[in-house]
């Protein structure tokens, strides 16, 4: 079996081709360096000889941090004993025994399990699969020694080498380990192999920066066992002890165990569950996959990246760079597994130490998030089964003339002639133009989907995709890279595009430039780039080979690799689907994004389905085919959640569900989170009851138009948000342990979520609820509505909740800049901005606005934007202009409302003129009348 690595000699992928660790180190250096080494080395050979009194024979050798005392020596666990010694397979604790023979679902013997030297002690009644494995590595087992470790200031290299078989074919004689310390929070841990070349993801990396001596992390290296240790540096804590489990290096099973400090782990996607995830015993599969969100099991994208808190409130992170199938076990030590079956292990660990710091850290690596367009935050509205345009037509006029909140009207795959890309059915959809030209001239937009299948079977010369993408060989190909794989979708049979060479980025830009002469679309939305297959592997089937059917195959869906996708076996430009299989959305997003970007000179806005890491810089994200259930409404929240934690906070869920019908109560609801999800989109399935806004009673019409109403007038914060998550890699959708990391009742919350630091959302998840409870971190809260002030001393306060109301508090000490209700974005964007002060108790606030055109490309970029601080404190607001550009218009100050004035003002001046007020003994000092302009800095004043 081989694994074509990618070669890098076509146009760059994702950018450059990937940078490889260099461990340089100074000759010079080298020298005093070795002496210093020696003599520490001499020392801890002496403290070693005393340990041994008191240990058995683990031989530990470390390098970088030199502290003889590592981790592992100190607990008994890690003693040497014999594999004939029982007792000490039975000493190992359950929580702590890793498996030795994972390939194997069922049914393992004492001699299979022994044939790869390992403890063989059932569990009766344990479920197989996942739980405390029966066949676990037994204390010391050695499978790798780092031969020749190389210690510098930029990092550790050492080639290690195989010292017992794993018992998985083609095991890696000659591994090669590289810890490069990239910089202060980022630190970059390989295993590849030292004599062959193997696949590596085809991300563009940043390389290491200068190192300084303020890493805070330091690594130990174990040579006999091979293993290693992760610590903080500032406070000793061991984030990685790589010591727990032998190495596995299989051509085609990778397998890595860790212990970690804590049981508060998050990430790992896109799966569904709680936010914070189980470490009893636990697995998470990532494979691409069309499945709706359910528990255990792989959905439409795959995220190898987990973020934990340590007990002291410090975040690190870890991103496993390995995009093959894979299984990540957690259990209860606390420790992980990863499990890649291919590729290289490729780690980037980041130390935060805030959980804002490590997804920023993440981020540089992956690449920031795009700047979506202003009108990408307002308010989304698609179904399948719209099923002619006049009928798309008069849900747009229905939600008008309710004076419904709407920015974009979708259209799914019934618009297409027989449902092929690039086509609109002339017959139902013949009026598509004038409708589109209709939302156009209202200030709305219009997107439509497209599936990456390409209909293969019309009359050649009659259908230009298939005809030019075979002409230019842009379509997957079979394992004999001979014919194009023809695969079933919706037009029927169907090739795939390999979107990774630059030859098919041409053809789909064209494509979609052609379409785009028809039907005048803003933005697209990418859906089935799993890539998603009606037939398994293709019309003929797949070959039998060890792509198709590895020696350990993850616990996907459908339980083999190309259930519903392509053969696996299956060739792209640069490598295998095999390998290439997980960034399939990524790479069509990418392709997508720029062809978008060249067509319409304007910020792109793309919706992907299938994500990997990196995503978040060419799309947005939904999660998929929910249901209209209660259970998903609720579900919906860690998912968005997560996916900002992965880098792509333009994320939704379909509100008011798509499977099923949702009923008025839970679509209200759904409304009233869904404005607060930071991508806003109703859509519903085929033959499912309406659940478009104006499909309801003029009671739940007017609930769903207030919470419409408070997310456009929220959008020029939610926008500054995006501007920041895109500048430096923040969250818009945030955990509030983000911002309580010490606060332990914050650890679970995934019912809750905030906005940025400042906005805190508590929808009702229940039915018939008209209370909901939610937890306050200590601090004051504003009641978004009334600017009531909660003042908690960190407790859940129960708050009313009925069919109208969804609760929104503001945190002390921000500024929310805001607009107008409008009912679309550029009539939103006309009206005057006002600011809303949240005081803490000792009179300050403090927050920002970005403002740009709403759609420029790369306005940021070059200048071309305005960004202002707003302070408060000691009875006075003003504006800092930070950057300012007087060609881009920029609304008026009109008004500002001030929570937590203690006592009624006498005065109340703009830039020391007077201007009314109106003061209500809740401590809300409102001005009506600011009238300012934005341009010049203001102060606003009051006085007692
Ligand atoms: O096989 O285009 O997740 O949102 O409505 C189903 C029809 C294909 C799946 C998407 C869903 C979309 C549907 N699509």
């Amino acid at each position: 079996m081989k694994i074509t690595p990618f070669s890098g000699d076509e146009e760059p992928l994702l950018g450059t081709t990937p940078s490889q660790p260099k461990l340089r180190t100074r000759p010079r250096d080298l020298c005093r360096r070795s002496l210093v080494l020696i003599a520490v080395l001499m020392m801890a050979l002496l403290v070693f000889s005393l340990a041994k009194m008191f240990l058995s024979e683990a031989l530990i050798d470390l390098y970088g941090s030199l502290n003889p005392f590592p981790a592992p020596l100190q607990d008994a666990r890690f003693r040497f004993t014999s594999l004939s010694d029982h007792d000490s397979c039975d000493s190992i604790p359950k929580t702590h025994r890793f498996d030795c023979f994972p390939d194997f679902s069922s049914g393992i013997t004492k001699d299979q399990c022994e044939s790869r030297n390992c403890c063989f002690v059932p569990v009766p009644g344990q479920h197989v699969g996942i739980g405390v494995p029966w066949c676990f590595f037994p204390p010391g087992a050695v499978h790798y020694e780092a031969e020749t470790p190389k210690v510098g200031p930029q990092g550790i290299s050492s080639r290690l080498a195989i010292r017992a078989r794993s018992g998985f074919p083609d095991d890696v004689v000659h591994p090669l380990f590289t810890a490069a310390y990239e910089n202060d929070g980022r630190l970059r841990l390989r295993i590849n192999d030292s004599e062959h070349a193997r696949f590596e993801v085809p991300l563009n990396l940043p390389p290491p920066s200068t190192t300084s001596p303020r890493l805070l992390y330091t690594v130990e290296l174990s040579r006999k066992p091979f293993g290693f240790v992760v610590k903080r540096k500032a406070t000793g804590t061991v984030l990685l002890n790589a010591t727990v489990a032998p190495l596995v290096f299989a051509n085609q099973l990778l397998q890595l165990s860790w212990e970690m400090p804590t049981h508060l782990l998050y990430g790992l996607g896109e799966h569904r569950a709680p936010l914070l995830l189980n470490t009893t015993w636990s697995r998470r599969t990532m494979w691409a996959g069309d499945q709706g969100p359910k528990e255990n099991t792989n959905l439409y994208g795959s995220q190898p990246f987990y973020l934990a808190l340590e007990d002291d409130g410090s975040a690190h992170g870890v991103f496993l760079l390995n995009s093959n199938a894979m299984d990540v076990v957690l259990q209860p030590a606390p420790a992980i597994t990863w499990r890649p079956i291919g590729g290289i292990f490729d780690f980037y660990v980041f130390l935060g130490p805030r959980p804002e710091d490590v997804i920023q850290q993440f981020l540089a690596v992956v690449g920031m998030p795009l700047m979506p367009p202003y009108w990408g935050l307002g308010f989304h509205l698609c179904r399948w089964g719209y099923d002619s345009s006049n009928a798309t037509l008069s849900v747009i006029q229905a939600m008008r003339d309710a004076q419904m909140p709407q920015d974009v009207q979708w259209n799914d795959i019934d618009y297409m002639h027989n449902r092929e890309d690039f086509s609109y059915n002339k017959k139902n959809f013949n009026s598509l133009p004038d409708v589109i030209e209709d939302l156009h001239n209202h200030g709305q937009k219009y997107i439509v989907i497209v599936d990456p299948a390409i209909s293969s079977s019309q009359t050649p010369g009659s259908y230009k995709p298939f005809d030019e993408g075979a002409k230019r060989g842009v379509f997957i190909r079979d394992s004999s890279g001979n014919k194009i794989l023809i695969g079933k979708v919706w037009p029927g049979l169907t090739a795939f595009p390999d979107f990774s060479t630059s030859v098919a980025q041409e053809w789909w830009f064209e494509c979609l430039r052609d379409f785009h002469r028809q039907v005048a679309f803003d933005g697209l939305w990418i859906d089935m780039n799993e890539p998603s297959n009606f037939v398994d592997g293709s019309v003929n089937g797949c070959p039998n080979n060890t792509l198709e059917n590895p020696p350990y195959t993850p616990a996907i869906q459908g339980e083999k690799l190309n259930y519903k996708t392509v053969c696996t076996s299956a060739r792209h430009a640069h490598s295998s689907h095999y390998n290439l299989h997980n960034l399939y959305g990524l790479f069509e997003a990418n392709a997508t994004y720029r062809a978008l970007e060249r067509l319409l000179n304007k910020r792109p806005f793309v919706i992907s389905r299938s994500t990997f890491p990196g995503q978040g810089r060419y799309s947005g994200h939904w999660t998929g085919d929910n249901w209209s259930h209660w259970w998903d409404l609720r579900m919906s929240i860690p998912a968005i959640l997560n996916f900002n934690i992965f880098g792509i906070p333009l994320v939704g869920a379909d509100i008011c569900g798509f499977m099923d019908d949702t009923t008025e109560e839970l679509c209200v609801r759904w409304m009233q989170l869904g404005v607060f999800y930071p991508f806003s989109r109703n859509h519903n399935d085929i033959h499912k009851k309406s659940q478009e806004p104006v499909a309801f009673s003029t009671f739940s019409q007017r609930a769903i138009r207030m919470a419409l109403d408070m997310r456009y007038i929220l959008l020029p914060f939610l926008y500054t948000l995006f501007n920041r998550a895109h500048l430096q890699g923040t969250t818009v959708a945030r955990p509030l342990f983000f911002e309580f990391p010490n606060d332990k009742m914050t650890h679970g919350i995934d019912q809750q979520f905030l906005w940025g630091s400042s906005l805190l959302i508590t929808p009702v998840l229940e039915q018939g609820a008209t209370k909901v409870t939610g937890y306050f971190p200590s601090g004051t809260w504003y009641d978004l509505f009334t600017g009531f002030a909660l003042v908690s001393r960190g407790e859940n306060v129960s708050l009313e909740a009925p069919l109208d109301k969804i609760n929104v508090h503001i945190r002390a000490n921000s500024i929310v800049p805001v607009q107008g209700t409008a009912l679309t974005t550029v009539a939103g964007r006309q009206t005057a901005l006002g600011i809303r002060v949240a005081l803490s108790a000792s009179g300050m606030a403090s927050g920002e606005l970005y403002w740009d055109d709403g759609d420029g490309v790369d306005t940021q970029e070059k200048g071309l934007y305005w960004m202002f601080s707003f302070i408060a404190g000691q009875n006075t607001i003003h504006s800092v202009i930070e950057h300012q550009n007087s060609g881009i218009q920029i609304p008026r100050l009109g008004f500002a409302i001030i929570m937590g004035v203690e006592a009624r003002p006498s005065t109340v001046t703009l830039n020391g003129a007077s201007i009314p007020f109106s003061y209500s003994h809740d401590g809300i000092l409102m001005l009506p009348k600011v009238n300012a302009p934005m341009s010049k800095a203001f102060t606003i004043a009051w006085k007692s």
